[in-house]
């Protein structure tokens, strides 16, 4: 057993551990414990940090008076445990008001009720110390194509992002925005549903400097993409604010399991991007270990807090085994076998015009493609001594 420790910076949501397993078919099957018991525990068992979205710790509809209370309470307990607050996130899914979505429903006085009930959590999200503001908007789409005018839902989606956006700026708040994509579930199709549509979308915001992305694996897993691919491109394009870790076996309901519970040689590299980096180099990740995960409804407490482990746990026995599957000669080679360094060097070479790549016969005329396909990168080579280390 690896015990985690507050520099490994784990994070989880409260809305995780507090999952008191009711669903769509059955009653919850663990009692609700007050929020300031899930800070206090997750910080016991090495946690760093915790998340949560303002009905998380403050019920809907509270008067202002109880509002404090609670939140002070709830501040002074987290302060108390050592934990940070490290990010805040908005309910605009829960309440039957939000039943056609937040910013993109076509009732417009909910589209005023949900950005302010947006823009008081980013007061609340500054206040707390948080650095990221994460937005999930699960309502925001439809089940039927004839029922959402895209192209203005779109429109809406941007003006509400950029609404908040400006306002952060206007307040002089350290808070960025992370948009997390998902495809479906509980909307029967949810906008902005993978990483790429949300990049795209992202740049077409007047505020989008402030603007990056909140991947969660199972929801990539839940398209059928690869997670490890959408850190990355999320990475190269500078705009990976966040992560919401955890397991997904192939495309079904959204499974929230622990993370590495589901495709185990995705959770490997996804570990070994975030620890190691890309292999030639290029942007890092230096942000929060963030778990969002649902602890099985089998479970009691003690299952809870199992699951909690087993995700900080995991993490860390793929970060050594990442480590030493980078450090192995073996596989430095193989790097360099695979053409995987090559990648790195420039199509063009310093300098080259197209017209001098126009003039090299060497790269057409004269190229002998038959030779270059007959080239062996040696490929399963290097991913088999990826996962010898892991279950060797
Ligand atoms: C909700 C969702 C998660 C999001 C949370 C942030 S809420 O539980 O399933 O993926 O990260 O709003
Ligand atoms: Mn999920
Ligand atoms: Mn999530």
């Amino acid at each position: 057993m690896v015990t985690p420790t507050p520099d490994d910076k784990f994070s989880f949501g409260l809305w995780t551990v507090g999952w008191t397993a009711r669903d769509q078919f059955g009653e919850a099957s663990r009692p609700a414990l007050d929020p300031r018991e899930y800070a206090t525990k997750l910080a016991e068992l090495g946690a760093w940090g915790v998340t949560f979205h303002d009905d998380d710790v403050v019920p809907f509809g509270s008067d202002e008076a109880t509002r404090t209370k609670i939140l002070t309470d709830f501040k002074k307990a987290t302060d108390d445990a050592g934990l940070v607050i490290e990010m805040v996130t908005t309910n605009t899914f829960s309440h039957p008001v939000f039943k056609d979505g937040a910013f993109t429903a076509n009732d417009r006085s909910v589209r005023r009720f949900g950005l302010r009930k947006v823009l008081r959590n980013v007061d609340l999200a500054a206040e707390l110390g948080a650095s990221t503001f994460v937005m999930w908007g699960g309502r925001e789409g439809s089940e039927y194509d004839g029922v959402k005018d895209v192209n203005a839902a779109l429109d809406r989606y941007r003006e509400g992002i950029d609404t908040v956006a400006a306002y952060i700026k206007e307040k002089g708040y350290d808070l960025k925005i992370a948009l997390e994509p998902k495809p479906n579930e509980p909307r029967g199709d949810i906008l902005l549903p993978t990483v790429g549509h949300a990049l795209g979308f992202i740049a077409e915001l007047e505020n989008g400097d402030i603007v990056g992305l909140n991947p969660e694996t199972g929801h990539e897993q839940m398209a059928g993409l690869n997670y490890t691919h959408g850190l990355a491109q999320a990475l190269w394009a500078g705009k990976l604010f966040h992560i919401d870790l955890n397991g997904q076996r192939s495309i079904k309901y959204d499974q929230d399991l622990v993370f590495g519970h589901g495709d185990l040689l995705s959770a490997f590299f996804t570990v070994d991007l975030l620890e190691n980096g890309f292999p030639g180099g290029g942007p890092r990740y230096d942000g929060p270990r963030h778990f969002d995960y649902k602890p099985s409804r089998t479970e009691g407490y003690e299952g809870v807090w199992d699951s909690a482990r087993a995700n900080m746990e995991t993490y860390l026995l793929l970060a050594a085994k990442a480590q030493a599957y980078r450090a192995d000669p073996e596989v430095q080679q193989a790097f360099a076998d695979c053409g995987v360094l090559e990648l790195s060097e420039p199509t063009l070479a310093e300098g080259e015009t197209v017209a001098d790549l126009l003039a090299d016969r060497s790269a057409f005329e004269d190229f002998d493609a038959d030779a270059a396909s007959e080239r062996n990168y040696g490929f399963v080579r290097l991913n088999q001594l990826a996962l010898r280390h892991l279950i060797g």
